[in-house]
C-alpha cells in the first residue's frame, strides 16, 4: 500500500516537473473542467463556448477579443489518448441543424482541445510573434466528486455511516432486512450479492428522489460504462470481527477497496487534480421550479461536491495535488434565457447564496471564486405583455412539446435570496408567496452571420473569468 502511494507521487511529481519544463519553454496548456449534476447544461455549455470561440462575434466581454488579440481558434487532437473525445461536431449538429434540439445526455468524462492563437499585449507585444494556448475542456459529472468521502474511509466505517443513514430513509426493495449478520459471514453467493447490491442501488435511488444527497457510491447512480461490473456489485454490511475468507464480508470489502482504487482514485488522479480552472453549472431555476425540498437539496449536494475544492479536507486530496491547486472556480445558474433580464441579478443573487459556505472556504484556499447567471445556448427573445393592468417581463420561445411559439412569465424571484433560501431550509412543500415554473424550450433555428456563434447570455463574460487572463 505504502509503497504504491509513494511510487505514484514520485510518477506524478515528475509528470509535473515534465509539464512545467514545456509549459515555460514551448506552448501554454490551460485545463478547464465543466463540472455540474446531470442535466445542469454541461454539453450545451462546452458546444456553445467552442462555437464561440472560434466565432468570436457574439464575444465582446472576452477583453483579448476586443482588443482584437485573438488571430485565430481551432480545435486540435486532445492530448490523452484514452479518454474519449468530446464529441463537439455532433452536439453542434443538433444545436444548429435544420430542426434543432438539445444534444443526447452524456455519461462520463470527455476532453477536447481548442488552441488558441493570441498576439500579446502590453510591452512585449511588439517584441513577440503571436503565442499559442492550448485550452483542454474536460466535461464530467458532477455526481462523481460526491464520492470524496469515501476514500478516506475503511468499508467498516463506512457500512456503518450508511446503514446508520438508511435507517431513516426509503427502502423500496427491502435491503436493510437482507443487510443482516448472518448474511454478512454466509459464503459469498454471487447471485445474493447482485440482488443485495441491486436492492441498495435502488434505495440510494429512492433516497436520492427523496432529496437526500449522501448517497454512495456515486457510480452506484451513473455507472457511466462500469454497469454491471463487480466493482459496482457491493453494498454496506453490519460490522464482523475478524470476517473468514471466501464470507460475503470480504468480498464486499474487497470489492469496496477496488472501487475505490480502480474507479474513484483514478479519476481524481488522472483528472480532476490536473484542473486549473473550473466551471460548476447549475440549474438553480429548475430546482426553484421543482419547490422548496429540491432547492435545499440542491444547496446540500454542491456543498457536498464543493468539498473536493478544498485539498486541505482530505489527506487523499493533498496527495493527489502536490500543492498545485485550481486558481479559479466559477459558479453558473444556467438557461437564464428563461428570464427576463430584469430579473439575471436575482438568479445570480440566488447562485451566490447557494454556494456561499463553499465559496468562502475556497477563496479561502486560495481560489478565486466568482457566481454569474448564465445561458449557453439562447433559445428566447424579450417582450414585455400587459396583464391585468400590469406589464409583466416576459420571454418567448419554441416550447419543447407542442412546437408552438408561446411568451411566458416564469414569476418574481425575490430581492433578497434568503427568501428563498429559508423557506426551503424549513422543508416546507411549497413557496407560500409566488409561484415558479419553467417552461422547456427548443433550441431556436438560426441564420448565423459569418464570424458569429451562437446566442448567449454572458457567456463572453464566463470566458473571460475562466481564461482571460491567460490570452
Ligand atoms: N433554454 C436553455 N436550455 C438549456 C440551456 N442549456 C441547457 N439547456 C437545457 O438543459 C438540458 C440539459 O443540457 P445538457 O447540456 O445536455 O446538460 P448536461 O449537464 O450535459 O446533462 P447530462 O449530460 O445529462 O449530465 C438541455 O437538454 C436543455 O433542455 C440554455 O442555455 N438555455
Ligand atoms: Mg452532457
Amino acid at each position: 500500500m505504502v509503497l504504491t502511494s509513494i511510487a505514484d507521487s514520485l510518477t506524478r511529481t515528475v509528470e509535473s516537473a515534465g509539464n512545467t519544463i514545456s509549459e515555460t519553454f514551448f506552448e501554454p496548456t490551460l485545463r478547464l473542467g465543466v463540472t455540474g449534476l446531470s442535466r445542469a447544461g454541461k454539453t450545451v455549455f462546452i458546444t456553445s463556448l467552442v462555437a464561440n470561440l472560434m466565432d468570436r462575434g457574439r464575444m465582446p466581454g472576452l477583453v483579448a477579443q476586443s482588443e482584437a488579440r485573438i488571430l485565430t481558434a481551432f480545435l486540435q487532437p486532445q492530448p490523452d489518448d484514452t479518454l474519449p473525445r468530446f464529441d463537439y461536431e455532433t452536439h453542434l449538429g443538433a444545436l444548429m441543424g435544420a430542426t434543432p434540439h438539445w444534444p443526447d445526455s452524456t455519461r462520463a468524462v470527455s476532453e477536447l482541445r481548442l488552441s488558441l492563437k493570441v498576439r500579446p499585449s502590453g510591452l512585449l507585444s511588439g517584441l513577440q510573434g503571436p503565442r499559442t494556448l492550448h485550452l483542454d475542456i474536460v466535461d464530467y459529472p458532477g455526481e462523481w466528486l460526491l464520492d470524496l468521502g469515501m476514500m478516506d474511509k475503511s468499508y467498516d466505517a463506512w457500512s456503518q455511516a450508511m446503514l446508520t443513514r438508511m435507517a431513516h430513509r426509503p427502502d423500496p426493495d427491502h435491503f436493510l432486512p437482507m443487510a443482516t449478520t448472518d448474511a454478512a459471514t454466509a459464503k459469498l453467493d454471487e447471485p445474493v450479492a447482485q440482488r443485495m447490491a441491486a436492492a441498495y442501488t435502488t434505495a440510494l435511488h429512492a433516497a436520492r428522489a427523496e432529496g437526500f444527497s449522501d448517497c454512495s457510491p456515486g457510480r452506484f447512480l451513473l455507472p457511466g460504462d462500469l454497469a454491471g461490473s463487480p466493482v459496482l456489485t457491493f453494498a454496506p454490511l453490519p460490522p464482523v470481527d475478524k470476517p473468514a475468507r471466501g464470507t460475503l464480508y470480504r468480498e464486499f470489502e474487497r470489492r469496496f477497496d477496488a472501487y475505490k482504487s480502480r474507479v474513484i482514485k483514478p479519476f481524481f488522479q488522472d483528472h480532476f487534480s490536473r484542473l486549473d480552472r473550473q466551471i460548476v453549472l447549475v440549474d438553480a431555476l429548475g430546482a426553484i421550479n421543482a419547490g422548496p425540498r429540491a432547492v435545499e437539496d440542491l444547496r446540500q449536494t454542491l456543498a457536498d461536491i464543493l468539498t473536493a475544492f478544498r485539498p486541505g479536507t482530505s489527506s487523499f486530496l493533498s496527495q493527489i495535488f502536490l500543492g498545485k491547486r485550481i486558481d479559479k472556480i466559477l459558479f453558473a445558474a444556467t438557461k437564464a434565457d428563461h428570464l427576463h433580464h430584469t430579473q439575471h441579478g436575482k438568479l445570480t443573487a440566488i447562485m451566490e447564496a447557494l454556494t456561499r459556505d463553499a465559496r468562502d472556504r475556497a477563496r479561502f484556499a486560495g481560489a478565486e471564486t466568482a457566481a454569474m447567471s448564465l445561458a449557453a445556448l439562447r433559445a428566447t427573445t424579450e417582450e414585455m405583455i400587459s396583464h391585468q393592468g400590469t406589464t409583466l417581463p416576459c420571454v418567448r420561445g419554441t416550447l419543447m412539446d407542442s412546437g408552438k411559439q408561446a411568451a411566458f412569465y416564469p414569476g418574481d424571484l425575490p430581492e433578497d435570496p434568503n427568501h428563498l433560501l429559508s423557506a426551503a431550509r424549513t422543508g416546507t412543500d411549497a413557496w407560500l408567496d409566488q409561484d415558479y415554473s419553467v417552461m422547456s424550450f427548443a433550441p431556436a433555428r438560426l441564420t448565423l452571420k459569418p464570424g458569429e456563434g451562437p446566442p448567449h447570455i454572458r457567456l463572453d463574460r464566463a470566458a473571460q473569468f475562466l481564461i482571460g487572463d491567460r490570452l
